[in-house]
């Protein structure tokens, strides 16, 4: 699907007005610092658009921002995830494979609103969304209980959750958004009720953990690509606590019994290997939050860094590049 596939749009996004915790907005930069563009430059040869900034938006910030139908930090949300749709819908538009590095995870309405609409005028076909997560995220203004737009974003860009204003994601089109019968989630353990409740009347695609332990990662990849099919642009959407806090413990809201890093890595790799790949997210490292000191914060960020769908190389062992190579 990308005229482009050697080519990598950077999108470094520092921002965490979708969650109430500082910290995440200094993911990117933890991340680049520990080599992650560097791997990809000079490892794997990918050709590097936008890397040279970490965007903070804070011209997009109002100092006044009070809640809408329970959502907090509304128009900083609305506005900056404006912006990113258009910033990946552009690398997307030039048949580039795009990764985000956030921030949270309420900027996945912008990337995928922005991945949804590029890959329609491109390819004229609808993409899947593969989300793992510890969460379902899909939460609707009235059913979330915290007003954090971070557990949100799917129910916007389903259009489960709709606005009409335009300071309120009212700027999200039909053209931006997914069909629940093309999203997957996958490592689910921590759903609110209401949530639940969605899946189910939506007959939402979900592998939790229980899936994982029951059926083993190898046949739960098989049965999530059936379910998006073959020849499907896909934008993987990557929570950083869907792995379990022991590779994974800078994240904001940790859960136990999650992914080990050899799960998520193969998570990737079996994405990668479809040759369908678009988009990836790379969200929620908090690099602020280390439980057992600042190794926490470095193994959170040593296991992002891992995690890159972008090459298989078996030759590698996972902390080096289990899923790198070089693009082809
Ligand atoms: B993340 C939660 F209530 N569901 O809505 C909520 F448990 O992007 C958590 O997956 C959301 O980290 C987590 O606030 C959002 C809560
Ligand atoms: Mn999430
Ligand atoms: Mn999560
Ligand atoms: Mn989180």
């Amino acid at each position: 699907f990308l005229s482009h596939p050697e080519e990598l749009g950077i999108v470094a996004v520092g921002f965490s007005g979708g969650q109430c915790k500082p910290g995440v907005d200094a993911a990117p930069s933890a991340l680049i610092e520990s080599g992650l563009l560097t791997q990809l430059r000079e490892e794997l040869g990918y050709k590097l658009y936008g890397d040279d900034q970490v965007h903070l938006y804070t011209d997009l910030v109002p100092k006044d921002d009070p809640p809408h139908r329970n959502m907090k930090n509304p128009r900083a949300v609305s506005s900056v995830t404006r912006r990113i749709a258009d910033q990946v819908y552009s690398h997307a538009k030039e048949g580039r494979l795009v990764l985000t590095l956030g921030g949270d995870h309420s900027i996945a309405i912008g990337t995928i609103g922005g991945t949804a609409k590029a890959i329609r005028e491109t390819v004229g076909q609808d993409i899947a969304v593969i989300w793992v997560d510890a969460h379902a995220d899909i939460n609707t203004p009235e059913t979330s209980g915290s007003g954090n737009i971070h557990g949100m974003p799917v129910s916007f860009l389903t259009g489960l959750a709709r606005e009409d204003n335009e300071d309120f994601f009212g700027w999200l089109k039909p053209e931006n958004r997914i069909s629940v019968k093309k999203l997957v989630y996958i490592g689910l353990r921590d759903v609110d009720a209401g949530e639940k409740r969605i899946l189910r009347e939506n007959g939402i695609k979900a592998f939790s953990m229980f899936d994982i332990d029951r059926h083993g990662i190898g046949r739960v990849m098989e049965m999530a690509l059936g379910h998006i099919g073959t020849d499907t642009p896909i934008h993987l959407s990557f929570d950083v606590d869907a792995l379990d806090p022991m590779w994974a413990p800078s994240t904001g809201t940790p859960v136990r019994g999650g992914l080990t890093l050899r799960e998520g890595d193969y998570i990737c790799e079996c994405v990668h290997e479809t040759g369908s790949l678009v988009a990836v997210d790379l969200v929620e490292v908090n690099p602020s939050l280390a439980p057992e000191s600042d190794i926490g914060a470095h193994e959170t960020v040593r296991a992002g860094c891992s995690l890159r769908p972008f090459s298989v190389d078996r030759e590698h062992t996972h902390t080096i590049s289990s899923v790198c190579g070089s693009p082809q």
